[in-house]
């Protein structure tokens, strides 16, 4: 079969794929990207549902490595909105003019490295063929929907929507009875603004979710002319592997007064930022109660049915170790008489019908279903492709029993492939988009230095491997996130092995900078 050649398959044209592929184009290398979108923009592509935002703020949530992009790009909001967030996606394509190297509405369905060749062989679901030096999956943490498999699915009468893979055209709620299932960030961000259209919503809620105010605002010029002001030295600092913010020190040992006024800042409107600001938030058990006791105090403030109000508190993990929400309006939108929450943990979802669903305990009769499940976060989008390594040797084989990988970015076994924020690194834990420039500008690193000395293959060693793998689980171990169900701990997708997949470590930029430094011990190079 006749293949084409290319020095680079790059899958994926999210900010980290699109960094990827210009990298790597402009120094010269013949780099193919494929994306089964449409067009660029990852997440932002496909996660369309109302009150769709990012959670940090804006102004932290963009590429930090393009001076053009950045100066030329002004934010609206605090967070900006999900249309805001790719048309800032679709600014930066136009700048890199990174679009002539992608095939778009294609997929990659496998990828098989061919010993002889020292390449990978990268089929599309377009009968493309390819050959690769290189494949590097930038596909996303969280790009695979977890699709709803309750019974009589197909029998419901009305549409069903996927808050991950929403439709480009307005969706139309007024009047109607919706039902949202699920109560993570997707619904929550989404619920306000289907409950102002709706004639009726029912939230199915099987575990209620820590959310914190977004207080969503225009950017004052002041904060914007601060923000440019205190810019090198944020950049110095990421680059270095520092946090970029301010923060306390981690041995800092609050009384229970200085405690409980300290967790206030969650309700600043500072985001998944202010839960950093808290030392030790998802190590020390006693300051993640004090945070968790807060966090239930407002949401009572501001429900005003008690019952209603004791149902939204979540007991049942410690605050963070699943991703915390933030929100605008999530909790007061349950004083509204359109909207009822319904408490799976009375009776769970046993099918849904013509009507609507139906629960152990009654049948809730709706026009629309919006699913809010959640995705198979950080090995979905990989496992998913079929991707074989030495021997043949399949990638969901070689993580049977989880992620088995070094530094989230290589896998034994499987030469000159690289995962942007796969598995095992801190990825989802921090702000992602500077998550994915680290790890693009260490494959670039790696890639410049195999070309320097005409080397066609690079792999890690496996002992290296199983000493990250061993790291990342005692690091984890460590922490309060295991007491979670989470999808950071796969707990989300039956049958998903149960380990914490993202590295929760703080040194990992710092590791990365010093692997570098000391030219990648770990590694094997070959020609
Ligand atoms: O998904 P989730 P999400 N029966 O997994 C429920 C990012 N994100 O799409 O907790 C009944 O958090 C499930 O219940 P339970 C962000 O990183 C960011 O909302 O498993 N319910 C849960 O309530 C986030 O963490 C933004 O008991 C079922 C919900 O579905 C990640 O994406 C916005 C069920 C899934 O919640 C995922 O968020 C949106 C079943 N069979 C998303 N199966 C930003 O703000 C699942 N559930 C940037």
């Amino acid at each position: 079969m006749e293949r084409r050649e290319v020095d680079a398959v790059v899958v994926g044209a999210g900010f980290a794929g699109m960094y990827m592929s210009f990298a790597l184009r402009q120094r010269g290398y013949d780099v193919q990207g494929i994306e089964a979108a449409a067009d660029v923009g990852g997440t932002w592509y496909w996660n369309r549902y109302p009150g769709a935002r990012c959670d940090i703020p804006s102004l932290l949530y963009q590429y930090s490595w393009h001076e053009e992009i950045r100066t030329s790009w002004r934010w609206s909001e605090k967070y900006a909105t999900q249309p805001e967030i790719l048309a800032y996606a679709n600014h930066c394509a136009d700048i890199l003019g990174i679009r002539p190297l992608y095939r778009f509405e294609t997929r990659v369905t496998a990828a098989h490295w061919d010993e002889a060749a020292d390449r990978w062989l990268v089929d599309t679901d377009k009968g493309e063929f390819l050959s690769a030096r290189f494949l590097v999956m930038a596909t996303g943490a969280l790009s695979v929907p977890k699709e709803p498999d309750f019974p009589g699915l197909d029998s419901f009468n009305g549409p069903q929507l996927v808050t991950g893979r929403w439709p480009h055209q307005p969706v139309d709620f007024k009047g109607k009875r919706v039902a949202v299932v699920g109560t993570g960030s997707s619904a929550i961000q989404s619920l306000p603004h289907i409950a102002a259209e709706a004639a009726q919503v029912y939230v199915f809620q099987r575990t209620p979710n820590f959310s914190l105010p977004a207080l969503n605002a225009p950017i004052p010029d002041e904060e914007r002319e601060a923000f440019e002001a205190m810019w090198p030295m944020y950049k110095a600092s990421i680059d270095a592997g520092e946090a970029g913010v301010e923060l306390l020190p981690e041995d800092w040992e609050p009384t229970d007064e200085e405690l409980a006024e300290h967790v206030r800042i969650l309700w600043n409107g500072g985001g998944l930022v202010s839960t950093v600001q808290i030392p030790r938030l998802t190590k020390d058990e006693r300051i993640n109660n004090a945070a968790c006791d807060f966090v239930r105090s407002q949401i009572r403030a501001l429900v005003n049915d008690p019952v209603v109000a004791e149902k939204l508190c979540p007991t049942s993990f410690p605050i963070s170790t699943k991703r915390a929400c933030v929100d605008t309006d999530y909790y007061i939108t349950f004083n509204r008489d359109n909207v009822t929450l319904v408490d799976l943990t009375e009776g769970a979802i046993e099918e849904v019908t013509p009507r609507g669903i139906r629960t152990a305990n009654a049948e809730y009769e709706v026009d629309m279903i919006v699913w809010a499940l959640g995705f198979d976060a950080m090995t979905g989008a990989l496992t998913r492709v079929d991707i074989r390594g030495e021997e043949g040797r399949p990638l969901k084989d070689a993580w049977y029993a989880g992620p088995a990988m070094w530094m989230g970015m290589m896998v034994a076994g499987f030469p000159n492939l690289f995962t942007i924020t796969g598995p095992g690194s801190p990825s989802v834990l921090m702000n992602v988009i500077l998550a994915g420039e680290h790890n693009v500008e260490f494959v670039q690193a790696v890639v410049e230095r195999m070309r320097a000395r005409g080397q066609t293959r690079v792999t890690v060693d496996e002992a290296a491997q199983d000493a990250w793998v061993a790291h990342v689980r005692q690091e984890a171990e460590g922490t309060l996130f295991p007491r979670a169900n989470s999808w950071y701990m796969g707990a989300n997708i039956p049958g998903k092995p149960r380990v914490m997949l993202p590295y929760v470590g703080t040194d990992y930029k710092k590791r990365l900078n010093a692997i570098v430094a000391a030219d990648f011990p770990d590694l094997r190079f070959s020609a």
